[in-house]
């Protein structure tokens, strides 16, 4: 028995060397205030997106999988037999799963590697695609697919190498960062290609909405931040005094989300104080939206040769075809 339940809290307290928490302090640090929207994705964090994405007000996620549904032939004809497919970010595993079924039984894929930096859930959906699909070799790597040289475990992959990009995460990055991805990306995909997700400009009011759902789970995810550090970084974030605010700027083409202290308070994290004005940020997501000329013209920029590209009749989302 005194082995079971949580850990004392001075254990807790020291686990401060981990990226969360050293990215977290250095972000709380500065003016604005902001954080990597990859630090959503604990266990909790990734059971929330995966409510946004069913919500009605939330059409990127169901006009992306309509997209691959619709075109996933010429999809599996792009990408070709026999290729070792690479995910980046692949959260619950079901996006592969809807192209997969696009695919002719004689030029199956061979070996599929999810990347996702929440290893939570991970290895359990792994399994579950490989016990559905048998035939094909599924290797997780948890891990942050930006760190290059955490993923070793890819010299496993010696075949073509097709790599798969969906719900439009490269949205998260700016200029810079996407950038750095892509010519990454082109470099590990040499002689093969990318699949890419890539969410578009749109009228100001869709935008806003899936971003605002009337439900508030966005909210509850944007704020489900703090309570992670709450929970791992002996943070004393009080939820309550936080709100969720989304909004889309039409100059940066980027929907923004930040949370904002509800009045003057002063925060605990890892041992440091942090004190916020009234009204004040933490910034915690960009999501940039692109037209269909803006993004060709930015893989061109990283090294790749674009190909096709499909998109829904309202034009609301868009997955490229990019050769490396
Ligand atoms: C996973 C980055 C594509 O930007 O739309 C959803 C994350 N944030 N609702 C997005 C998100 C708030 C999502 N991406």
């Amino acid at each position: 028995a005194a082995l079971t339940g949580a850990p004392p809290r001075q254990l807790r307290a020291d686990r401060n060397d981990s990226a969360f928490c050293r990215d977290l302090l250095a972000g709380l640090s500065k003016t604005p205030r902001s954080v990597a929207p990859k630090y959503f994705y604990d266990a909790q964090g990734s059971a929330l997106f995966d409510r946004i994405c069913e919500l009605p007000e939330y059409y990127p996620t169901r006009t992306e999988r309509r997209i691959l549904e619709r075109y996933g032939r010429e999809m599996a004809e792009v990408i070709g037999p026999q290729s070792d497919i690479i995910e980046f970010g692949a959260g619950s595993l079901e996006k592969i799963r809807v192209l997969l079924r696009s695919f002719d039984a004689r030029a199956l894929p061979r070996r599929y590697f999810p990347i996702d930096i929440s290893a939570a859930h991970l290895e359990e959906a792994a399994r579950r695609l490989h016990a559905e699909c048998p035939w094909l070799q599924v290797r997780p790597v948890a891990a942050d697919y930006m760190q290059e040289d955490r993923l070793s475990a890819l010299d496993a992959s010696t075949g073509r190498r097709v790599g798969f990009f969906p719900g439009s995460t490269i949205g998260n990055f700016d200029r810079d960062e996407a950038m750095t991805f892509l010519r990454l990306a082109a470099r590990l995909l040499e002689g093969g290609g990318l699949l890419v997700g890539v969410d578009l400009v749109k009228d100001p009011q869709t935008l806003h909405r899936a971003y605002n759902d009337a439900q508030g789970v966005t909210a509850a995810f944007n704020l489900n931040l703090l309570k992670r550090a709450n929970a791992e970084l002996s943070a004393d974030f009080d939820l309550r005094q936080f709100a969720h605010y989304a909004f889309y700027d039409p100059y940066r083409c980027r929907i923004e989300m930040h949370l904002l202290s509800r009045c003057a308070q002063t925060v605990h994290v890892a041992g440091q104080d942090f004190s916020f004005a009234e009204g004040e940020s933490l910034h915690t997501e960009n999501s940039h939206k692109f037209t269909i000329e803006g993004f060709r013209k930015l893989a061109v920029a990283a090294g790749f040769r674009p190909g096709p590209v499909w998109t829904d009749e309202a034009r609301l989302f868009s997955v490229h075809w990019l050769e490396s």
